[in-house]
């Protein structure tokens, strides 16, 4: 990346020289897991140059936004409403959340035995080590899980925050309560962009959603063919620059890569070979650059089909209702929409293994890898209830739990290398 870019890091106030280090490592690491790769589809061009510039172009776009008048939320979950945020003409952007890198700074407030995830956030913030935490006026949380809703009072002391309360049970009284939380979050986006949320725009902004959401559909679907045209590898990347990128320039990517990856599935061409042992994985959000699990699957010859996960088919299974003809009830239909993603947050939440028994079958995957970020709850206590519900269906399950390290990644290989043995 240019050298061009420093004095724009040093206006943010990053702390450079950890900065360097930061991305020293992601230089050193992304050849190796991406780029050596065999018979990769040409369409990752786009996105390896997303990344080549992953604290440069994107960034600077984001100034000249703000420069312009716009504002930037940062954003940690599927539950803060892009179609919103982005009607108002501001723009959301999935914070970086996926690297051990910012442990240490974390763990200057944080406990030791906390999510990886949660961590890696609050370490950027801490540390003034991400250039996109610094570029955001206002960074949107939710009460998902506990370490997340305890750890936004701590951000709060840092950064502008805004906390919108996600219900942990669904029935009438939640629904009723969920619509007014988007409300308040909507008169404090408006509040901070200066404009109104009207009928035109949010319709427009919930298709421009539901387009991206579908060429991500369509992508990840042609995964599940034999052979597979893209590797899990570069399937996981796609997924992850779907939360910062542009979303027009982004979809249109996707859909030039979708469309060479018809082409190679029509003449049979695939990046592992015919036959190649499946998997799919299921559980907590492979957050940017949480690359492991993929490379630990991929390097033993087996191709990752399909993830339920938020960095995988929860993002993009559901679409928003386009069709109310007003402005309540496209906001019905866009808080409808969450209810219908399954996080483990939800209890009770029977239909999370519904779903992925159904991208089991519809991937053709021969095994599920129940994967968890160590210490979050929610995923490790609902992973006994993914393995009843799969064993019961004689479908195949690993539960793993794993952080950001790589000290068990042999470890892995091992397991995942016995499980693949015994299908
Ligand atoms: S909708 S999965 S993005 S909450 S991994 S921080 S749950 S302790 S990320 Fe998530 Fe939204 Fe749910 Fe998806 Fe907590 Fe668990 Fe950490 Fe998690």
């Amino acid at each position: 990346m240019s050298d061009d870019y420093r004095p724009m890091w040093a206006g943010l106030g990053l702390d450079l020289e950890k900065h360097d280090r930061l991305l020293a490592l992601l230089n050193e690491v992304y050849p190796p897991i991406y780029l050596e790769q065999a018979d990769r589809p040409e369409g990752m061009g786009y996105f390896d140059f997303v990344i080549s510039e992953i604290h440069g172009l994107r960034v600077k776009e984001l100034l000249d936004h703000k420069a312009k008048g716009a504002r930037v939320f940062g954003t940690f979950c599927l539950y803060v409403p892009d179609e919103i945020i982005t009607a108002l003409g501001g723009i959301s952007v999935g914070l970086c959340a996926g690297t051990d890198f910012s442990e240490a700074d974390a763990e200057v407030d944080l406990p030791r035995n906390l999510c990886p995830l949660i961590k890696s956030f609050y370490g950027f913030k801490k540390g003034r080590i991400c250039p996109y935490f610094e570029a955001t006026d206002l960074v949107v949380g939710e009460t998902t899980c506990d370490g997340k809703t305890k750890a936004y009072e701590h951000l709060g002391g840092m950064h502008p925050v805004y906390v919108i309360e996600v219900p942990h049970r669904k029935n009438d009284d939640t629904r009723k309560l969920w619509r007014t939380e988007l409300d308040k979050f909507i008169v404090a986006a408006q509040k901070l962009t200066g404009n109104r949320l009207t009928y035109e725009k949010l319709k427009e902004n919930v298709r421009l959603h539901n387009v991206k959401r579908r060429a991500l559909q369509r992508l990840n679907a042609l995964r599940w063919k034999d052979p597979t045209p893209i590797s899990g590898k570069d399937a996981l990347l796609v997924n992850q620059i779907a939360f910062y990128d542009d979303p027009v320039r982004f979809t249109a990517s996707v859909e030039k890569l979708l469309e060479e990856c018809e082409r190679r599935v029509e003449k049979g061409v695939g990046v592992f070979p015919k036959n190649a042992v499946r998997l799919m994985t299921s559980g907590t959000p492979f957050a940017i650059p949480n690359w492991k699990l993929h490379h630990v699957i991929e390097t033993g010859g087996w191709p990752v089909v399909a993830e339920e996960s938020c960095v995988g088919s929860r993002y993009f299974s559901v679409t928003v209702d386009e069709s109310p003809g007003d402005l309540g009830g496209l906001l019905d239909a866009v808080a409808r929409r969450f209810f219908d993603i399954h996080c483990a947050c939800f209890t009770p939440n029977a239909e999370r293994m519904d779903d992925i028994v159904d991208l089991y079958k519809k991937s053709g995957a021969r095994g599920v890898i129940n994967y968890t970020l160590s210490f979050c709850t929610p995923y490790l206590v609902e992973a006994r209830h993914v393995e009843n519900r799969l064993k019961k269906e004689g479908i195949p399950v690993l539960s793993l739990d794993s952080d950001y390290g790589m000290g068990d990644f042999g470890q892995l290989q091992t397991r995942i290398g016995a499980f693949v043995e015994s299908l």
